[in-house]
């Protein structure tokens, strides 16, 4: 079917991050082979062990606060696309990202669905307000709008919880003429069916760019493999040359 208007719809994982320094999490060195999920990523283990969690989330903020990791061309060209587009197509790109770093607003994308969550943010568990989080947290700071004490939390989905903006996501997917996944092992849900929505839809064309298959990869219509600041400026040219081809 064609679609009215050329809306594209990227979902990005870990992948894009990494060769700006951020580690992925189920490659062989990745998070998920230094720590278990059950410890750290559930809400369970938080309420288990609040300092450990915290401890993990404190040390994996430090060093985007640090100004030593930078988006790369994969999340610059991203933010190109979304400037460069509405005038060559008419449509609108928008990144739903699965990662909870600041790279692809540090870039300049400002359609940016961060549906995991972000760790430079807090979450307050007795009111549920959301505030910036530019330091350490479980050292007994109070919420600034409920006055609770040690209640804060990063503001992350942690598995059996629900990810942020699905209804919104929904609607972008099944009004897009293009899926992009980018850096994504396709291994946690409901993000790696996002392929299947868009497709069955949507009609949208679908496009993997990834280092290696992803779990999802059948589902694609197309797919190409290698690191993404190889691929993704390079698509990107490719598409503000010919469009969606
Ligand atoms: C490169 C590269 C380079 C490397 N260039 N590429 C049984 C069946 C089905 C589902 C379930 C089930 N039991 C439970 C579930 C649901 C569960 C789930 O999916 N579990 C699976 C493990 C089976 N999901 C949930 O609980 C979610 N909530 C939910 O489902 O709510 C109900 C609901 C349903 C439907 C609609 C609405 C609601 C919540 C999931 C929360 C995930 N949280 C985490 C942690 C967040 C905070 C944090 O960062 O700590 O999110 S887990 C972790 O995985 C993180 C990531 O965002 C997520 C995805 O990982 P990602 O990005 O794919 O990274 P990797 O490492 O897996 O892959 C990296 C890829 O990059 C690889 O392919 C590399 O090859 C590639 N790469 N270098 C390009 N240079």
């Amino acid at each position: 079917m064609e679609q009215s208007k050329q809306n594209i719809v990227i979902l990005t994982g870990a992948g894009i991050s990494k060769e700006s320094g951020l580690a992925t999490f189920r490659d062989e060195d990745g998070i998920w082979s230094k720590v278990r999920i059950e410890d750290v990523a559930t809400p369970e283990a938080f309420r288990r062990d609040p300092e450990k969690v915290q401890g993990f989330y404190n040390a994996r903020r430090r060093p985007l606060l640090s100004g030593n990791i930078k988006p790369n061309g994969a999340h610059d060209a991203l933010a190109r696309l979304e400037k460069e587009w509405p005038d060559k197509a008419g449509g609108q790109v928008t990144i739903v990202t699965q990662n909870i770093d600041n790279l692809h607003e540090t870039a300049g994308s400002e359609n940016l669905i961060h549906m995991h969550g972000e760790i430079l943010k807090a979450r307050c568990g007795a009111c549920g307000a959301v505030s910036p989080c530019q330091d350490n947290l479980g050292n007994g700071e109070s919420c600034a709008d409920c006055g609770e004490v040690n209640r804060l939390r990063p503001h992350v989905v942690w598995f059996g919880e629900m990810p942020l903006e699905m209804d919104r996501i929904y609607g972008l997917l099944e009004d897009c003429a293009l899926f992009i996944s980018i850096g994504t092992s396709g291994n946690v849900y409901p993000a790696a069916g996002f392929v299947q929505h868009a497709r069955g839809q949507g009609a949208a064309h679908t496009i993997e760019l990834n280092l290696e298959p992803s779990e999802g990869a059948t589902f694609f219509a197309e797919a190409r493999y290698g690191p993404a600041t190889d691929l993704i400026p390079a698509y990107v040219d490719e598409l503000l040359s010919h469009g969606i081809t």
